[in-house]
C-alpha cells in the first residue's frame, strides 16, 4: 500500500470512547498516517449518564488551521468527518473538504447526529440542513437509520421492512453521495446489519444483535470501514470488516455493567489488523 495521510474532523469526548479517541487508533493501525482537526473539547461525550458536560467549541480555530495548511501547500488523500460542534463549523468543514484533497481525494462524512429516532443533545433541526448540504459533497456517508430519517424526511420507524429501506435509500442517493452505507438495519430481533448502496448496486451484510444501541459503536464502525476501504477492499468487503471488528468490540465489552458508556475497541485492534491482512503492510 503506498503511503497515505487521512484528515479525519471530529470532536475530542476526553472521557467516553467515542469520535476522536476511537478514529485515531483505528485509523493508525490500518496503517494511515492520521491527522486530526478537533471539532470541539467536551469533558465526556453527550449521553445523560454522563451527566452535565463541558464543551470547548473550537470553530474559529478552524480557519486560522486551514489557511497555514493551505500556506504549507498540505494536502490529504481522504477527508473524514465525524461530529461536528456547530453550524458554522459545517461551513468551515465544507471549505476543507474542498480545497485540501489531493485530486481524487475520497471524502466521508459520518453524519454524527442522532440515534434511536433522537437527535444528540445539542443539535436542532437547522443543524440537521446544515449536515445535509455537507453530505452532499461526500464520496461515502454512513448514516444509522435515524440519522437518515433525519437527512431525508422520511418519518422514524422501529419496525420496518425492505419497502421502508429502499424508499430511505432511495431518499438518501438523493443527496449525492455514490456510496452510502446505512447502518443498523435490522429485519428480525436477532440480527441487524448494514446496506451498502455502491452506484445504485445495493447489498446487506446482516450479522448477530448482541446488543440494543452500544454506546461509541457508530464511531468504531466508521473509523474501521475507512481504515479497511483505504487499504483498497471494495466498500462491501470493508463494511464487512468494519461489522465484523464492531460485533467482536461489543462482544468483549457485554457482561461489564460499569462500561455502559462505549466498547472496549482497544483489545480487539489486533484482530482488526489481522482482518485487514497483508494489504496493511
Ligand atoms: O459517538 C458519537 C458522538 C461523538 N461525539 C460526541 C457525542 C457522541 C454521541 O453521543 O456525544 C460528543
Amino acid at each position: 500500500m503506498p503511503d497515505q495521510r487521512i484528515l479525519t474532523i471530529q470532536d475530542i469526548s476526553c472521557v467516553g470512547q467515542c469520535s476522536l479517541t476511537v478514529a485515531l487508533p483505528i485509523l493508525s493501525v490500518c496503517g494511515l498516517e492520521t491527522c486530526v482537526l478537533p471539532s470541539a473539547v467536551l469533558s465526556t461525550h453527550t449521553a445523560a449518564a454522563f451527566g452535565e458536560y463541558t464543551f470547548r467549541d473550537l470553530t474559529e480555530d478552524i480557519p486560522a488551521i486551514h489557511r497555514h495548511w493551505q500556506k504549507e501547500h498540505i494536502k490529504f488523500d481522504a477527508i473524514y468527518t465525524g461530529y461536528l460542534g456547530s453550524i458554522k463549523q459545517i461551513d468551515y468543514v465544507k471549505a476543507i473538504l474542498e480545497t485540501m484533497g489531493v485530486p481524487g481525494v475520497k471524502r466521508i462524512v459520518d453524519p454524527a447526529m442522532a440515534d434511536n429516532g433522537v437527535l444528540y443533545s445539542g443539535f436542532d433541526l437547522a443543524y440537521v440542513s446544515a449536515m445535509k448540504n455537507l453530505c452532499r459533497l461526500a464520496d461515502v456517508i454512513l448514516p444509522n437509520v435515524t440519522e437518515a430519517c433525519f437527512l431525508t424526511g422520511v418519518p422514524f420507524r422501529t419496525e420496518y421492512d425492505a419497502d421502508y429501506i429502499s424508499h430511505l435509500l432511495e431518499q438518501l442517493t438523493a443527496l449525492g453521495a455514490g456510496t452510502i452505507l446505512l447502518t443498523g438495519v435490522s429485519y428480525t430481533p436477532d440480527t441487524t446489519g448494514v446496506i451498502v448502496s455502491e452506484n445504485g448496486n445495493v447489498s446487506y451484510y446482516a450479522h448477530r444483535k448482541i446488543a440494543q444501541g452500544c454506546h461509541g459503536t457508530g464511531d468504531v464502525y466508521a473509523s474501521a470501514f475507512v481504515g479497511a476501504w483505504m487499504n483498497g477492499y471494495s466498500a462491501y468487503d470493508a463494511a464487512k470488516i468494519a461489522a465484523d471488528y464492531t460485533v467482536r468490540c461489543i462482544e468483549v465489552t457485554q457482561g461489564d455493567e460499569s462500561h455502559w458508556y462505549g466498547v472496549k475497541f482497544e483489545q480487539v485492534l489486533p484482530e482488526l489488523i489481522q482482518m485487514i491482512g497483508p494489504k496493511a503492510g
